[in-house]
């Protein structure tokens, strides 16, 4: 079985982290509709939601992607780079406890779970602002006797790696090349966003099925023409956040 993990939007939404869109008015009640459109999508996908409540003094906590690293052996708690970010795993160790050993990054590193791209044994890690050289080498240590292979991934001109890659099937990633550097991809195949669509790479997978924001209509076409199946929501609100479809959830094998 696949469980999601999610948390309500918090009443503080607007004053969120930004670091490459500009600020725009959040309406509340269509974040939280089309949070809970995002949450439904999850169900039908095949996963059992665990919703947490809301953190309405934690402007950004429903992006639970960041807090934590969920593989099949355990968990990793992150320590996110932003501070203000930093007190909103509290509540998902404790939801994750019930279904993973915890380890956790320590001080000095910081990392968002939005740098980490897992495919199969490989854990592909961006070098963005939020996660630094110390996180890489305690991810390698924490790890090594998972035999998963850590790997540093350079970036720019984006928040996460994950806003410029991440995978639709085991060897398959869907990718704006003007944001990551893909030799450590080498080995895969490479869809590619279209280019007016700068912000289309983040797609949710989960089980067969890509769930994916509904305004980068062209890219869509491209996941559908590779014969993907495509659930397109609109998450428009969650977007002037900076945030994306894999942010809002960790989806784990329980
Ligand atoms: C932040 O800047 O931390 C939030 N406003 C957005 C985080 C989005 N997370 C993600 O893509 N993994």
């Amino acid at each position: 079985m696949l469980t999601a993990i999610t948390r309500d939007i918090s009443a503080s939404m607007a004053a969120c982290q930004l670091s490459f869109v500009e600020r725009q008015v959040i309406d509340l009640e269509l974040a939280r509709a089309q949070h809970l459109a995002y949450q439904q999508a999850l169900t039908a996908a095949g996963c059992q939601v665990h919703a947490l409540p809301a953190l309405d003094h934690m402007p950004d906590a429903v992006f639970v992607e960041d807090v934590a690293l969920v593989l099949d052996e355990l968990a990793v708690m992150t320590r996110p780079g932003a501070a203000s970010r930093r007190d909103e795993g509290t509540s998902v160790a404790a939801a994750l406890a019930s279904w993973r050993t915890l380890l956790h990054i320590e001080a000095p590193a910081t990392l968002d779970g939005g740098d980490v791209l897992r495919m199969g044994r490989t854990l592909y890690v961006g070098a963005s602002a939020r996660s630094n050289d110390a996180a890489i080498e305690q991810l390698r240590k924490l790890l090594f006797r998972w035999d998963y292979h850590v790997i540093q991934v350079p970036m720019k001109d984006c928040l996460h790696l994950k806003s410029a890659v991440t995978a639709v099937d085991d060897h398959t990633v869907l990718v704006n090349r003007a944001w990551v550097d893909l030799q450590a991809f080498a080995g895969c195949r490479l869809i590619d966003v279209d280019p007016t669509e700068t912000h289309a790479a983040n797609v949710l997978r989960v089980g067969q099925t890509l769930i994916y924001p509904s305004c980068f209509a062209r890219t869509g076409a491209r996941l559908r023409a590779a014969g993907y199946t495509v659930v397109e929501l609109d998450v428009s609100e969650l977007q002037k956040a900076e945030g994306a479809v894999t942010c809002c959830s960790l989806v784990f094998s329980t």
